[in-house]
């Protein structure tokens, strides 16, 4: 399954891996090139079904395909570009919902990730050769500040752990170049245990995120890493990329993702707060493991319109990729 020489790894120019930093500057390789002001610049939305990344036959990827689920794929390339030319982060944050821990909230405090991760469900479609950095002062600086604000919080510090597909899926998906180091959280509130996921917890990691952010002075970009609404087909065409047989899973599934949509394009912080419950209860969104609601509780819940980039779906699942540029709201 593996491919000789397929190892991509970056050298983007920070502590030589291995090296646990104590200055932001050195544990935030990018920021001493770029005078941009720190705090967070923006969220974003960004579904990871290991599809896209198989239609888009990227070398890390083992996998070959003919493409498919295209316009998903036009909204990354925009979202890129603006993250690259807009946003110029010093590191960029994922919450994943399939890294599921029973106790507590983990950050990967690992100087270095490498391995191979696969889709348990699609290894046909994903076995992605990862290399990359994480920044270590500021995962450590959430865990601190997580458990300041009375959360369980884990520093997760096993150098050969295998990184989940929804990630890796996410973080290629906005960097693919993967040159801007990452911090990157599990999913503790795991919606496959618990029905009803404890939103305002993920909503007080936000809070904690932010802190840890002002703290290390790094300009961040956070992502959630979910798709929408999540019912999904389980039988399989013979060419997955086959998009004929790509379509939402029923009008009442795309009816709602399009109400969330409607609410995030609004403007309105409060409204999709108290939105995204409903919608969860409504489509078994994947938003119930919380990334969504992290991420914005951490960017204030801001009056800002999100723009949607892409929605369409994936094995009958709703996918929507959202940027809100937060620059001129934050404090
Ligand atoms: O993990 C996923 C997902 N969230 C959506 C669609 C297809 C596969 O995997
Ligand atoms: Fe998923």
């Amino acid at each position: 399954m593996t491919r000789p020489g397929a190892v991509f790894h970056l050298d983007v120019g920070g502590p030589a891996p291995g090296s646990t930093s104590t200055s932001s500057a050195a544990a935030s390789p990018s920021r001493g090139a770029s005078s941009a002001a720190p705090g967070i610049v923006a969220g974003v939305l960004a579904p990871h079904p290991p599809h896209l990344i198989y239609a888009e036959n990227p070398p890390q990827n083992e996998p070959r395909s003919h493409g498919g689920w295209d316009v998903l794929r036009w909204g990354y390339e925009s979202l890129r570009r603006r993250i690259r030319e807009e946003y110029r982060p010093d590191v960029i944050l994922v919450h994943a919902p399939h890294w599921v821990t029973a106790v507590g909230h983990h950050v990967n405090c690992v100087p270095r990730s490498s391995g191979v991760s696969v889709d348990p469900i699609f290894p046909h479609l994903f076995r992605y050769r990862f290399d990359f950095r994480n920044d270590v002062e500021l995962a450590e600086a959430i865990v601190e500040e997580g458990t300041r604000a009375g959360l369980t919080m884990g520093a997760m510090r096993h150098p050969g752990l295998r990184v989940d597909y929804a990630t890796i899926g996410a973080l290629h998906l906005v960097n693919p170049a993967w040159d801007i180091p990452v911090v990157s959280l599990s999913a503790n509130n795991n919606p496959y245990y618990y029905g009803d996921a404890p939103l305002e917890e993920m909503e007080a990691l936000g809070r904690a995120t932010r802190r840890a952010i002002a703290t290390t002075g790094r300009r961040a970009v956070l992502c959630a890493s979910n798709s929408l609404s999540h019912l999904h087909w389980d039988v399989e065409p013979d060419v997955p990329e086959d998009m004929a047989r790509e379509h939402p899973y029923n009008d009442h599934q795309y009816r709602w993702d399009m109400k969330l949509l409607e609410v995030v394009r609004s403007g309105r912080g409060e409204a999709l707060r108290r939105f995204i419950p409903e919608h969860i209860e409504a489509t078994s969104a994947e938003t119930k493991s919380g990334g969504l609601s992290w991420m914005l509780s951490a960017l204030g819940w801001p009056d800002v319109p999100g723009h949607v980039h892409a929605y369409g779906t994936v094995i009958g699942t709703g996918n929507a990729v959202v940027e809100w540029d937060v620059r001129e709201v934050r404090s």
